[in-house]
């Protein structure tokens, strides 16, 4: 029995991080905050997981007064969902190159595909759902993300969810990652690691990986 692929989002299926960006910068503009987050700091701001953490980190790292309240960090977060769904129907986000042939190819051999991501679950629908259709769910054997579970990347967590979901042990499968936290929370749960070079993590150091490409479409078809 060959174990499943365990498939992180941001940046593995797609390079969706230059739209979430966009969304947080709107609802800041939304919410009346006067942040932007141009390219730099958001490379540095990568760093933690998950979209209210970013805020927040950011929120100590700048602010001198009082510190946003988790209401006003939930809403900021709440405007910032929809506007990533927005600009997702508007201007649509491919998968990354051989994505598609890749879970073509593990369907093809009845291969079990998992998702763990710690992205917030509509936005995967977003994601996949113009690409498979609304029924995307059915194809993926689990899907985890960050709602599920109590920690985000780099803790285990959402992997750890996926294995006990399937009932496999973790060195039967390969996670596909893009990030050092992605590659630490694989690894933690055991999951060995192939890193694809995504555009914030591309000169990225990953340690401990299986191999690093540039892409998937590396692997052949
Ligand atoms: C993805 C993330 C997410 C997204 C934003 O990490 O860190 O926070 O940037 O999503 P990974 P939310 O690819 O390692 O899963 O705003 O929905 O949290
Ligand atoms: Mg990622």
């Amino acid at each position: 029995d060959a174990g499943a692929l365990i498939l992180d989002v941001d940046g593995t299926l797609a390079e969706t991080e230059e739209i979430h960006r966009e969304a947080f910068n709107e609802a800041f503009v939304a919410g009346g905050i006067d942040w932007h987050w141009g390219r730099r700091i958001y490379k540095e701001l990568l760093r933690v997981a998950g979209g209210k953490e970013r805020i927040r980190a950011f929120d100590q790292m700048r602010r001198s007064g009082p510190p946003l309240s988790d209401a006003v960090i939930a809403k900021l977060h709440r405007i910032k969902t929809e506007r990533f769904a927005a600009i997702m129907s508007e201007k649509g986000c491919p998968l990354r190159p051989g994505i598609r042939a890749l879970l073509d190819a593990a369907w093809a051999r009845e291969q079990r595909i998992a998702i763990a991501t710690t992205t917030t679950r509509v936005n995967i629908d977003a994601l996949l759902a113009p690409v498979f259709g609304k029924e995307w769910e059915a194809r993926f054997a689990a899907v985890v993300a960050a709602d599920d579970v109590a920690r985000k990347k780099p803790a285990p967590d959402v992997y750890l969810e996926v294995l006990s979901q399937l009932d496999l042990p973790a060195a039967s499968c390969v996670a596909v990652e893009d990030s050092g936290n992605g590659l630490m929370a694989a690894t933690r749960a055991g999951v060995p690691v192939l890193i694809t070079r995504s555009l914030y993590f591309h000169d990225d150091v990953f340690d401990g990986a299986l191999a690093v490409l540039d892409d998937l479409s590396e692997l052949g078809p």
